[in-house]
């Protein structure tokens, strides 16, 4: 199943002042001693704790914990029951090279500009995509899918008076993954995590770190944090998804852009030929950009007012016209519709209303959002299984927790973070992999890696709120997990680590299938097991332990794709982890 040796460690490595945990695949059933190697020097050495079965990875282990470790340096190696592990690093700054790299992916996912390799990596440039360059039908007047309609249960049509008449200018943005598609509810929750990890920077005061001319983009240089310019470029795309005004439903907000068939890999986005439609209006398209061009407005403020101003109202905007259309719900994947894009659709989106709220009532402090976030019922706000593109709720939380504001109630609100952070520590300490993810359905969902980063999240903010080093070291012991402390003894971070994922699946970065083509850049997290092998190379995996369900394949869509809305995870826990931000 995996060559990778019996000691699981970080291959990246410990920070110093962290916890210090591996995990040992072994049948014995007595703790068996383990030795910390550094060149020919035996640096410390102990006994592991067994741990028994692993139904998560099918298998029996044990936990070695060297947390009492000081020393500093490269090549340190874990030796137990006759097995070596890949060598790491103890360090302090293993994490602030992948806060750069992970945003930078976001200049790769760039549609409608030329990608500059002296930015992105030699090899890693291509000309832009869908500006209506033959083959390109192109994004600068894309049409309205004709045929839209949604009716009620008791037959009311909630598009009635549509005409979708119209062409919008809808180049900009990122492709949300691997395929050639736009999407505003995976755009959002990811422009709010590069927004939300600026802001928490800005509130430890190693915002400097992310200021102008600290990530390779086109715009360095201008002034203005470069993190605030890639998120810009996505924010200016959400705009151009409105409805324009003077037509029915304006101010709505299109769910997406896409081809209207899947296109073949490998595909660069110049050469796409399909016809591309805007699909129709959404109330959370519409909720996610009242959420993020209110906090936009917040964080853009001192560098560009005008454009904060139009941000703030936007959002107001964005957020009254989501109330006059409360439920225009994205249809799921079984309509021809959606033939050539993912669904993203959402049942319930009161969640997304919920963080829409929030973030309007941080921005404005004005009262009539309060009443509406205090007013919404949707419930849990946390999950075991974690937040994600349609499960805002507990992301809006975090942000209403962190931010500063004057609300009334807002140390309860304060104290339901250190609460669910404190569930999931409960949950972690069951897991002898150490990572705090652990679905009550004991199967992993599409893209587990973001939903564990982003659990890592939940305990990062509160220990932002208490102060209490636990929940770091329980963040530090979560992303483990991520750099190869797991089932299969892989990092699912290109770049990091001895036995690296690089084969996620992309149309543009496709070495696997053609090696004039790169791999993923440095920094980009694979989605990584999803207990449903719902492609036809992870099929072959179906049934297999949750962690398990996993392959290092371009084909393998179902778990091995890259996202913006992961890699956003990615780079919010990076940036957290980097010196002197936790
Ligand atoms: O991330 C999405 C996941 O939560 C859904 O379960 C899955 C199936 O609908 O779709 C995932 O999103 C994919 C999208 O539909 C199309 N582009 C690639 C996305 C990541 O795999």
């Amino acid at each position: 199943m995996t060559d990778a040796p019996r000691v699981r460690v970080n291959q990246v490595g410990y920070l110093t002042d962290g916890p210090k945990t591996a995990t040992l695949v072994t049948d014995a059933t007595a703790p068996v001693r383990w030795r910390l190697h550094q060149g020919g020097t035996v640096v410390a050495e102990g006994e592991s704790q067994p741990r028994g079965h692993d139904p998560s990875a099918g298998l029996d282990v044990h936990v070695v914990s060297f947390d009492e470790v000081r020393a500093t340096g490269h090549g340190f190696v874990l030796e137990a029951d006759g097995a070596m592990s890949d060598p790491f690093a103890l360090a302090q700054d293993l994490y602030d090279d992948l806060r750069v790299d992970s945003l930078v992916v976001f200049y790769g996912q760039r549609s409608g500009i030329a990608i500059d390799e002296a930015l992105l990596g030699p090899g890693y440039g291509r000309a832009a995509g869908h500006v209506d360059v033959v083959p390109n039908r192109g994004d600068g007047a894309v049409r309205c899918l004709p045929a839209v309609h949604a009716t009620t249960a008791d037959g009311v049509d909630l598009y009635d008076g549509w005409t979708g008449g119209y062409t919008l200018d809808a180049t900009g943005g990122w492709y949300d993954a691997g395929d050639q598609g736009k999407y505003v509810v995976n755009g959002g929750i990811a422009v709010a995590q590069l927004l939300g990890l600026y802001e928490r920077a800005l509130r430890t005061g190693t915002a400097g770190a992310l200021g102008d001319g600290s990530l390779r983009v086109p715009e360095r240089g201008n002034g203005v944090p470069d993190v605030l310019d890639e998120v810009r470029w996505e924010l200016e795309w959400m705009l151009r998804m409105r409805v324009p005004a003077g037509e029915p439903f304006a101010g709505l907000v299109h769910h997406k852009v896409s081809d209207e068939r899947w296109v073949p890999l490998p595909m660069l986005p110049t050469d796409d030929p399909q016809p591309r439609y805007l699909h129709r209006p959404s109330t959370a398209a519409t909720l996610n950009l009242a959420a993020v061009a209110a906090q936009g407005a917040r964080l853009f403020a001192p560098h560009d007012e005008a454009f904060a101003a139009l941000l703030r109202t936007a959002a107001r905007d964005a957020y009254d016209a989501a109330q006059e259309h409360p439920v225009l719900l994205a249809p799921d994947t079984n309509v021809l519709a959606n033939a050539g894009s993912g669904p993203y659709d959402d049942a319930d989106i009161e969640d997304d209303r919920l963080w829409a709220a929030t973030e309007l009532y941080l921005t404005t402090g004005d009262d009539r959002y309060a009443d509406d976030l205090r007013a919404n019922r949707y419930a849990p706000l946390f999950r075991p299984e974690g937040f994600d593109w349609n499960h805002v709720a507990a992301w809006s939380r975090l942000q209403l927790a962190t931010v500063a504001s004057a609300l009334p109630e807002r140390d309860t609100v304060r104290a339901s973070v250190v609460e669910a952070a404190d569930a999931l520590r409960a949950q972690q300490a069951t897991q002898p992999f150490g990572h705090p993810y652990v679905p009550t359905s004991g199967r992993y969902d599409w893209g587990s890696n973001g939903l564990l980063l982003n659990n890592l999240a939940v305990l990062a903010a509160a220990h932002e709120i208490t102060g209490d080093q636990a929940y770091r070291d329980a963040v530090l012991s979560g992303v483990d997990y991520l750099f190869g402390r797991n089932a299969l003894g892989v990092s699912y971070v290109t770049g990091y680590g001895t036995r690296d994922v690089r084969n996620q699946h992309s149309r543009w970065y496709a070495h696997q299938l053609d090696p004039t083509l790169p791999h993923p850049p440095r920094g980009t997290v694979s989605g990584g097991p999803n207990s449903d092998c719902p492609d036809p190379v992870s099929a072959a995996l179906a049934g297999s332990p949750a962690q398990c369900c996993f392959v290092d394949d371009i084909g393998a869509y179902g778990v091995n794709e890259m996202t913006i809305n992961w890699n956003s995870a990615l780079a919010w826990v990076a940036s957290y982890l980097s010196t002197g931000n936790s």
